[in-house]
């Protein structure tokens, strides 16, 4: 296959040179996006356990850990949230479906698989979401069961940047969430990566994302 000559844009003064790239999406935004003080990024479970060789590992996870760690400067406000389950967590299963929701043992709080990627750049000031705490209730999204659209609105921050694992399950529900509470908000495409079982999940959730208002951006177009 030939492949169609890469696009330049030139309309912002700059020339920005794109590889074609089959995650890209229409409307994906190619012009600048400048990072303003009322901002907050919101990182997704970026745990051992969702890396490789955790116990819930998600294909090539850990590569959104070097562009996450280009994004976090940029923001002055920056929230990690980690899933966080008691050993009894009602979603373990040993023998996991997957598709029903039924997962293998993972992110036991306090475990070494829920700790934070080692490579992840955490900055001081950020600020640590713990969900799925409770045995009997399952809580994808960062905002499920936790103070956070609260801590946001009482900041001033009304844009949100949502980039980690997993696109189909915990990135979606936040993204869903923080739109359904009023905010602005942005899917970081290339910071996040899926579970995509059944296959086919992470660009139905992309598509559920941008559908319900999100904005799909890449970090590239970050100033
Ligand atoms: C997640 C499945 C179970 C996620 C968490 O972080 O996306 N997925 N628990
Ligand atoms: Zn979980």
């Amino acid at each position: 296959m030939v492949c169609p000559p890469a696009p330049l844009d030139r309309r912002w003064g700059k020339t920005y040179h794109h590889f074609f790239n089959p995650n890209w999406t229409e409307n994906g935004r190619s012009n600048p996006v400048r990072i303003r003080s009322r901002d907050g990024l919101i990182v997704v479970d970026i745990q051992k356990d969702f890396c490789p060789g955790g116990s819930l590992s998600v294909d090539r996870g850990d590569r959104v850990v070097p562009v996450i760690n280009r994004l976090i400067p940029k923001f002055s406000h920056v929230f990690l949230s980690r899933d966080w389950h008691p050993p009894n967590h009602c979603s373990f299963s040993h023998s996991p479906k997957f598709v029903d929701k039924s997962w293998p043992v993972h992110c036991v709080a306090g475990s070494p698989g829920a700790e934070f990627h080692p490579l992840l750049s955490i900055p001081e000031l950020a600020i640590v979401i713990d969900k799925g705490v409770d045995p009997n209730r399952e809580a994808y999204s960062a905002f499920e069961e936790t103070n956070l659209a609260k801590f946001l609105r009482d900041r001033g921050i009304d844009r949100i940047f949502v980039a980690g694992l997993a696109t189909d399950y915990c990135v979606k529900s936040t993204v869903l969430d923080a739109l359904n509470q009023g905010f602005e908000t942005f899917l970081v495409q290339d910071a996040c990566r899926g579970v995509d079982n059944p296959p086919g999940s992470v660009d139905k959730a992309i598509e559920e994302m941008k559908e319900s208002g999100a904005s799909p951006v890449r970090s590239e177009v970050f100033e």
